[in-house]
């Protein structure tokens, strides 16, 4: 019987740490009473106070400013040059999917200081089309046979068939390539082209390393005809949606973004302490941020900026942001209240904010917006109904 208990509870412990809820001491927040007063900074108001009124001084002076405070303080700097970047086609099939796209599975090469980085990329491109198409481009955080290029396995996770029969073309890399997503072996990837980031405590870990693939791959779409580098769409799930936020801020090259139940450090806000919070991410996960996050752990309050202000820096290009109902882990709360303190950055552009007031029941879109949302029925995922979702919103703002 004794056994049978030890046996159950330490099954149990194995299956948190695996899912990375483990943390001792640890209790995660569900309660909305026992949200701590909070004031977040203002978005719309400069470091030295003064209220921003027009796109320029946004441009110029608040979105770097903001851009500057995330490198410093959470993800770390995102190296912009290189020395070479090349690419070859490791197979090609004009006619795959029964015919209705091509695909290409890429080999991208970056050096620098005579250092190689290989960046796998699968693409499929719809026949179909005339002209070059846009592309979703998912950082893939999960297996690799969720990208399957000869598709004899089907991953909701990636539904390749789904997007191109909707018209648009469809890539993946998986982190691994940039970043092995664990404490011991992160650094066995981009970071060896940049071992100055390894000792700087504003330098990048994983997290920054995927978001610099993303950019990466969009390079090599910028040499790819077939498809239209000014309208690429960069997705992730969960780690792969704080990723894929972090690329879309860094890089305005990206056309539109989708974070998919990305919380912590994600879409959500930190201040708010509910589900994860930065002491457990960065204690659990300590490849993923910039040392300089830790000193933030338990201490919300010092923080110079916050996750709806990184929101923000994608406008005013349309972004997505997703929960599901039973992810309370991930705040679905605090994502849409995040968008909506970001949601102010489009009126500088004139594009009328139409997020509703509060967040919209379960299974409710909203894809006419701007910045987009939902909070899909079910557990922590990134499913169909999303994928479907993140298309028709790209119909309206990207496609068009
Ligand atoms: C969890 C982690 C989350 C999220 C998630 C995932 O364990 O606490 O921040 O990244 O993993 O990537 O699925």
């Amino acid at each position: 019987m004794q056994h049978l208990k030890f046996f159950i509870l330490s099954s149990l412990f194995l299956l948190a740490l695996i899912k990375g809820q483990a943390q001792p001491g640890f209790v995660a927040n569900y309660d909305e009473s026992k949200v701590p007063p909070y004031t977040l900074p203002d978005v719309l108001k400069t470091t030295t106070n003064v209220a921003v009124k027009s796109k320029e001084t946004w441009e110029n002076v608040r979105r770097p400013e903001i851009i500057k405070l995330f490198e410093e303080n959470v993800y770390g700097q995102m190296p912009k040059t290189y020395d070479r970047l090349t690419y070859s086609i490791k197979h090609e099939n004009a006619s795959a999917m029964a015919g209705k796209a091509i695909l290409k599975e890429v080999v991208i090469e970056v050096v620098r200081n005579n250092k190689p980085l290989k960046i796998n990329l699968v693409l499929f491109v719809p026949t179909k089309q005339k002209g070059p198409v846009p592309v979703f481009l998912l950082i893939n955080n999960r297996g690799k046979d969720n990208t399957d290029p000869t598709r004899a396995k089907k991953s909701d996770f990636w539904p390749a068939e789904m997007v191109i029969d909707s018209g648009y073309a469809i890539a993946a890399f998986h982190v691994s390539d940039l970043a092995p997503d664990d404490t011991a072996n992160y650094v066995n990837g981009v970071l060896q082209l940049y071992p100055e980031q390894l000792t700087a405590n504003n330098g990048m870990k994983a997290i920054g390393a995927w978001a610099w693939g993303a950019s990466r791959a969009l390079d090599y779409f910028e040499k790819d005809a077939a498809v239209d580098a000014k309208k690429v769409i960069v997705v992730g799930h969960s780690r792969g949606g704080k990723a894929s936020l972090w690329a879309a801020a860094e890089d305005q090259r990206f056309a539109m973004c989708a974070t998919n139940c990305s919380g912590n450090t994600g879409a959500a806000l930190s201040h708010r302490r509910f589900g994860e919070t930065i002491s457990r991410i960065n204690t659990v996960f300590p490849h993923w941020f910039a040392t300089n996050y830790k000193k933030f752990n338990n201490n919300e309050d010092a923080l110079p900026l916050d996750q709806h202000m990184l929101i923000a820096t994608v406008a005013p290009r349309p972004l997505y942001a997703t929960n599901a109902s039973k992810d309370l882990w991930a705040d679905p709360t605090g994502t849409f209240l995040s968008l909506k303190q970001a949601e102010k950055v489009n009126a500088l552009y004139g594009i009328k904010s139409s997020l509703p007031a509060n967040p919209p029941t379960i299974n409710q879109p909203v894809v006419s917006s701007q910045m987009g949302y939902h909070n899909r029925d079910g557990e922590h995922n990134l499913t169909a109904y999303d994928w479907s979702n993140f298309i028709k919103f790209a119909n309206t703002h990207v496609k068009k």
